[in-house]
């Protein structure tokens, strides 16, 4: 299936049509899983780890089991012999030799606890009061170890795990050292940086929830739960956890309240309510009260990167070096290790020709929440690295930030790059000079003086940053070491009306998928959109799926659906040949008819669709009733989203406070199916990538271990008065190897953002003579740069 040319000049495409699901939304009739209520039904309440790192010695359960409505109260004794751990789902291989570690990750803690907030003990009661009292009476007796928190003292700390006695994960690599040794030798320049990618917590605005039930009548379980990909969620569940078989095992992830990736993951929590609720033959729910989101949904970022730039005199990049820390947290989460490999260091060409590259990557074990994929994976800290250095680069060679980048952008299409992927299409330097079109940049210097007229220092910021979508694709995945590639499921059932139910293994959970996937069905069959449902969500329904994340969905699960579509063609054809008593030969079909080539004779899709369910006269030997057909689509590429980014800030240089005046974004999405959607996604983007810039950080204290954020008092999320009035535009490549033509874009603005932002007040604190800072830039952190900097 190749490109489809003309796929975006179909009616519905490139339509903003307003989001069906808002209605819900909007009115409050939406159905999250704290919504729903399942009979004879108890709830849980999870006593957690108040250490960062302790052997239990003895867990006393007698007082809270005696309490008024207990059901039971579960500890990992419990659980030993029939549940088995956690497993990472997308495991990679270490390239020094030495086996990944992968240690256990007990659904309730089995001798020690690894992080505050790991899961000692669950109660069920018949309230949640009831529940809460009891876990309040539940007495744990711990002997207290040495914490590590930071992942530069991870080395020489009290190992977390006996299978991993330095607390090393694995050691990754990619790239020939010898070979970008021999360029830096040689080269007229390198430029250095060191920094840090700072850690953040996804906070949704639904907090995790979920309800485990279980019919004894027919030895069946029904997860109700906040996810982001409920057949992923099963499948580990079964496989590895439960040992059940999976068709035994009904997962419904309903609305859902945001994600950010912090909702792909299979959770200890899930778990312990499933298994649970045959036990006491009840459903038991849960839902995360704010605190517990903070402690234990898993976290992201937190990189310590070293990195180095070769050049030549003229400031074309030569050779990239690189050597990054990441931290895991306690336990492998389910796609923890792909995110500082397989999505961090294959972006680390950038949009740049830079012929050689090597990049090295250590991942630790911290008593700190386990860290996993948020918002871009691996992408923004690639991005932030390279295009944090790109701009160093540019000061330390005497050009303006967006020269060095023109000079060494990518323009030939496809694009090897040296760390693995190949860019298919793209254009790099036609976003670059919109962006500085739209943002100004000629009117600049005036405006900085005018800053520094009233006391203000003004600074101007690049990123151009690229980042792969489309996770993943097998071939891909699997040649870099992933245990497994990611494809997506679509079901098309034509109804005998001429309506259809599209069930897609995507899930959407604030990305408008029930309006854009009607749209690209809408425009294949020529049908009105409002004659197409879509459902998502519920491994009842939907044949497979693999989820939500990597902006994937309508690359891939869209693409899913093309190719079932083209079957549905296929068939109809077939029918309305047979109704029109010609070969399918000289069928053509547009716009919603088929046609009999050369001439007027033509049924609508309507009458086809009749037809399938009400065969008259139908040649029964050749063609079977019915219009519904599934197809899986595995895609031969990432997409590769690009653009380039421009802030320009004002720093108050007395109080250290950084405005946002101005913020410019040209993207690059292929073919866009809702561009009032795509403009909110890249919105959203663009408010958590500024947020980590300047406010988002997690902190642990480095001694106790203790999470020190853990409440929007001390955790600052960005809110709409902090943003300044967004300037969008796009450039369009089509992706050449989906059918859509589509290029992913929930992720862009959180990927592309923060280097721009800490570029623009680097920039603006170059002449106090500030060289670096780290993320967040908030007043503290600016005003002490700007008093460290003073002669
Ligand atoms: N779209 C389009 N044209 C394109 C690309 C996308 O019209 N060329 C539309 C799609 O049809 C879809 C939306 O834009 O309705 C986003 O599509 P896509 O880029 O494929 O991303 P996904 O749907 O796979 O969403 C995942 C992405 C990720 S990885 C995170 S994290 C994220 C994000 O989406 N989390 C979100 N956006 C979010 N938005 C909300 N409200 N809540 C989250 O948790």
């Amino acid at each position: 299936m190749g490109a489809n040319e003309n796929f975006a000049k179909l009616p519905h495409i490139g339509e903003s049509y307003r989001r069906r699901e808002d209605y819900r939304f909007l009115t409050g009739s939406g159905q999250y899983t704290d919504d729903i209520n399942l009979p004879n039904q108890r709830y849980a309440v999870f006593v957690r780890s108040p250490h960062a790192h302790a052997t239990i010695r003895s867990i006393d359960t007698s007082r809270a089991a005696s309490m008024p409505g207990v059901a039971r109260v579960f500890t990992g004794a419990d659980m030993a012999g029939k549940v088995n751990g956690l497993p990472c789902g997308w495991l990679i291989t270490s390239t020094d030799g030495q086996p990944m570690k992968e240690p256990p990750h007990p659904v309730l803690a089995q001798g020690k606890v690894r992080y505050v907030g790991d899961h000692v003990a669950m109660v069920v009661a018949d309230t949640v009061a009831q529940a809460r009292d009891a876990a309040e009476a539940v007495v744990v007796d711990y002997d207290v170890l040495p914490a590590v928190v930071d992942v530069r003292d991870a080395a020489r700390a009290t190992a977390l795990h006996d299978a991993a006695p330095d607390n090393r994960c694995y050691k990754w690599a990619i790239g020939d050292k010898a070979q970008v040794d021999a360029v830096f030798a040689k080269a007229a320049h390198v430029t250095k940086l060191d920094l840090t990618n700072n850690r953040l917590i996804p906070n949704a605005i639904e907090p995790r929830s979920a309800i485990g039930a279980y019919n004894r009548a027919t030895d069946d379980y029904t997860l109700y739960v906040a996810n982001q990909n409920p057949h992923v969620e099963r499948l580990l569940m079964t496989a590895f956890v439960l040992g059940l078989p999976e068709h035994k095992v009904r997962v419904i992830a309903p609305d859902v309240g945001g994600g950010f990736g912090s909702k792909i993951f299979l959770y200890a929590e899930d778990v312990a309510l499933t298994w649970a609720a045959k036990q006491l033959n009840c459903a038991v729910k849960w839902t995360a009260d704010r605190s517990e989101a903070f402690l234990s949904d898993a976290h992201g970022r937190d990189h310590v990167t070293h990195a180095e730039m070769a050049m030549d005199s003229q400031g074309k990049f030569l050779a990239l070096r690189v050597h990054t820390d990441a931290n895991l947290g306690a336990y492998l989460s389910t796609f923890a290790t792909a995110v500082p490999t397989i999505l961090y260091a294959t972006l680390l060409a950038g949009q740049y020709t830079t012929p050689q590259i090597y990049v090295e990557v250590d991942a630790w074990f911290t008593n700190t929440a386990p860290v996993d994929a948020y918002r871009g994976a691996g992408r923004p800290e690639a991005t932030y690295m390279l295009e944090r250095l790109v701009t160093r680069c540019a000061w330390d060679m005497n050009l303006p930030q967006d020269e060095i980048r023109e000079r060494n952008m990518i323009t030939a299409f496809p694009y090897q790059t040296p760390v693995a992927l190949q860019y298919d299409v793209g254009d790099y330097v036609g976003a670059l000079h919109k962006a500085n079109a739209l943002a100004d940049v000629k009117g600049f210097e005036q405006r900085r003086k005018a800053s520094e007229a009233k006391g203000l220092r003004r600074g101007l910021g690049y990123s151009s940053y690229i980042e792969a979508c489309g996770i993943a694709p097998s071939n891909i995945a699997g040649a870099l070491g992933a245990r497994a590639g990611l494809f997506e499921c679509g079901e098309v059932r034509v109804h005998p009306t001429g309506s259809v139910t599209v069930f897609t293994g995507s899930h959407s959970h604030g990305q408008g998928h029930e309006t854009t996937f009607a749209q690209v069905v809408a425009a294949r069959l020529g049908i009105p959109v409002e004659n197409v449902d879509v459902v998502h969500g519920d491994t009842g329904r939907v044949p497979f799926g693999m989820g939500t994340y990597g902006s994937r969905s309508i690359s891939v699960g869209g693409a899913a659906i093309m190719k079932a579509l083209d079957k549905i063609e296929t068939k109809a054809k077939k029918i309305a040949a047979h109704l029109m008593e010609t070969g399918e030969g000289d069928i053509e079909f547009a716009n919603g008819e088929f046609v009999v080539k050369g001439t007027d004779k033509k049924v609508t899709f309507g009458q086809v669709a009749l037809t399938a369910y009400v065969p008259h006269n139908y040649p029964l030997d050749k063609l079977e009733p019915g219009l519904n057909e599934t197809a899986f689509y595995d895609p031969t590429n990432f997409t590769f989203p690009a653009g380039t980014y421009v802030c320009e800030v004002e720093v108050d240089p007395q109080t250290g406070t950084v405005k946002i005046d101005r913020f410019t974004a040209v993207d690059d999405f292929g073919t866009i199916i809702n561009p009032m959607i795509v403009e909110g996604q890249v919105h959203g983007g663009l408010v958590q990538g500024i947020g980590q810039a300047l406010m988002e950080n997690c902190v642990y204290d480095k001694e106790s271990g203790q999470l020190l954020t853990g409440s929007f008092m001390d955790y600052a999320l960005p809110r709409a008065d902090d943003m300044p009035s967004f300037k969008l535009d796009t450039v369009c490549t089509p992706c050449t190897h989906n059918p859509l033509g589509t290029k992913g874009c929930g992720e862009a603005g959180a990927i592309g953002s923060p280097p721009a932002v800490i570029n623009a007040v680097l920039d603006a604190l170059r002449p106090l003579g500030v060289k670096d800072l780290d993320m967040p830039a908030s007043p503290a952190r600016v005003w002490e740069a700007i008093q460290a900097a003073k002669p």
